[in-house]
């Protein structure tokens, strides 16, 4: 029996389980860029080049392994506009009997592909994606009786279940689980930070640039100085770029923001972990070897290893657990629209300005940034979670909905209720001021909050704290703002207010 075996542009790996026991004698692949998929989201015109690339690359290198494939090419007039359409075409075209493939990473496309078996016809095998370390059922019985879920403790069961940086006794090295009170440190230059791996395109690279340019003329983001690998060979290669140059520093300068250095001492791996070009547990027993060889300190690597089997296996394991009504959440009633600075990057408050300027270039910007700066300042203006889900979604190369969705409207927004994170990000300009060098370059002064050229974060943060009294007076963790809003005097707080709400109706001016 003929088996169609389809792969998804995020699926490019020899691994991924839809290629489990085939037989390239008979069975066909099929992989396809088509207009839906490349259009359900702005997407970043870089994030379009990696993937088509990538699958291209991924294409020829099965054929070369010795596979039948079908590889559907991008075209504007295609009659075939969705996966549906190819894998509906190859099905009657090859004679095949059966589609397998390995499950997606957002709730949209996986109710699609489960409607498959009766919309085609034949029967639709779906296998369970084993590229991530705990699998849907092993976190939803972890999750299981559980108020609220947190990350530590999940993380502390995966490092048990992988083996990573423990001892033979089962403890964890160093004798901590967690290093990130290290990980706090201002950067102010010095150690000087590494130029980022980079590739010049090649020629499908190219072809998939002058594609973009020419039919996704209007997304977001440009194609200029295109540096990413596209081959499992040169993700590899870039892992291995991290942990000579960057893992040393990465816990040190983890939270660090700088006015002139985009990608700091970051991996920039997760656009290809995320479509298959890099395992996840390969980048971590790197990091761990080069813990055990000396060649990087032990908060380095448990800071690295603790993202990827800790905060990427979370997110994973609750947008499933969730999904579908996870994506409508918005309990702190946000209205507010997502202001056009986000796309153009016209605004004089330089953290934005230089976050969302990085984001356009490099279809990135680091985890602070996301958080502390651009997340920042949607939380604390109330901006409508699923506007700002889109625009995550659109602009970053590692973006799709499984972790995208999860980080954004759970971390950065507090629209899950506190599920996600036990409390609200929230932060006044000071956060930005003590962590970055940006506040020295800005229109704005962080020094001041309540006058004209105040830096807006400072009295947006008390009015984003005195609006959420309800929701978050009773929090633990929360109870030191409201004492310290409730110490400030009433004429002062009223100025807060006041300036807050200039700031609110003006916000597509600042
Ligand atoms: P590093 O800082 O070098 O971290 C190492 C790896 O850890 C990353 O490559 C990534 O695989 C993993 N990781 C770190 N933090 C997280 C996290 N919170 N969730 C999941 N994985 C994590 N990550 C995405 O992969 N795709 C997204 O769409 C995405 N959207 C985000 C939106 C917001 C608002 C926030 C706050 C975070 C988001 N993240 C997302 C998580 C994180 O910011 C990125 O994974 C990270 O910036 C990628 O850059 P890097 O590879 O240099 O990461
Ligand atoms: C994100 C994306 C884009 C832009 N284009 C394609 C495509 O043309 N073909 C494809 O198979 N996948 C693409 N993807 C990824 C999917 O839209 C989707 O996000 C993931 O497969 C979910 O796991």
């Amino acid at each position: 029996m003929a088996n169609l075996i389809l792969i998804l542009g995020d699926q490019l790996s020899p691994q991924i389980s839809a290629l489990e026991n085939a037989n390239p004698a008979d069975d066909r692949i099929v992989m396809a860029e088509v207009a839906d998929e490349a259009g359900y989201a702005n997407h970043h015109k870089k994030k379009l080049v990696l993937l088509f690339s990538a699958m291209r690359h991924f294409g020829e290198q099965l054929k070369a392994a010795g596979w039948r494939v079908h590889y559907h090419d991008f075209a504007a007039d295609s009659e075939y506009k969705s996966l549906e359409d190819v894998v509906a075409g190859q099905l009657t075209a090859q004679s095949c009997e059966r589609v397998i493939t390995t499950e997606c990473g957002e709730w949209r496309l996986h109710e699609q592909i489960s409607q498959w078996h009766t919309r085609l016809g034949v029967p639709v095998e779906i296998r369970p994606d084993t590229r991530f370390i705990a699998s849907k059922k092993e976190f939803a019985d972890w999750a299981e009786g559980r108020k609220q879920l947190r990350m530590e403790f999940f993380y502390r069961e995966m490092r048990r279940k992988t083996g990573l940086l423990m001892t033979a006794d089962g403890d964890p090295e160093g004798g901590h689980w967690n290093f990130d009170a290290d990980n706090r440190k201002k950067w102010t230059g010095k150690p000087a930070a590494p130029a980022p791996f980079r590739l010049e395109p090649d020629d499908i690279t190219r072809q998939v640039i002058e594609l973009v340019n020419r039919h996704f003329a209007d997304h977001f983001g440009t194609t200029e100085d295109f540096h990413f690998a596209v081959t499992r060979q040169d993700a590899e290669a870039a892992l291995e770029h991290f942990i000579d140059y960057a893992l040393p520093c990465f816990g040190d300068y983890q939270d660090a923001i700088s006015d002139t250095e985009d990608w700091l001492f970051h991996s920039i791996l997760s656009p290809y972990i995320n479509c298959g070009l890099l395992d996840p547990l390969t980048a971590c027993e790197a990091a761990a070897q080069a813990w055990y060889s000396g060649r990087a300190p032990i908060n380095a690597a448990e800071g690295f290893i603790r993202q990827i089997i800790g905060w990427r296996e979370f997110v994973r394991g609750i947008y499933w657990l969730h999904m579908p009504d996870y994506a409508k959440e918005n309990r702190l009633g946000n209205s507010r629209s997502l202001p056009w600075f986000y796309w153009s990057g016209k605004t004089q408050m330089r953290c934005m300005h230089k976050a969302i300027d990085a984001t356009r270039r490099n279809a990135y910007a680091h985890h602070i940034q996301r958080l502390m700066v651009t997340g920042n300042f949607a939380l604390l203006t109330g901006i409508k979670p699923q506007e700002i889900c889109d625009w995550y979604l659109a602009v970053y190369a590692d973006a799709y909905d499984w972790v995208e969705l999860p980080n954004v409207l759970g971390m950065v927004m507090h629209a899950d209720g506190g599920y996600l994170g036990s409390k609200p990000y929230a932060a006044s300009g000071k956060y930005i001021h003590r962590m970055s060098d940006h506040c020295a370059n800005c229109h704005y002064n962080v020094n001041k909050s309540t006058e004209d050229d105040a830096c807006p974060f400072n009295a947006l943060y008390w009015h984003f704290i005195d609006r959420h009294r309800d929701d978050f007076e009773n929090n633990p963790r929360m109870g030191m703002m409201y004492r310290n809003w409730d110490k400030q005097s009433p004429d002062r707080r009223e100025a807060l207010l006041t300036r807050a709400e200039w700031l609110l109706d003006n916000v597509e001016n600042l």
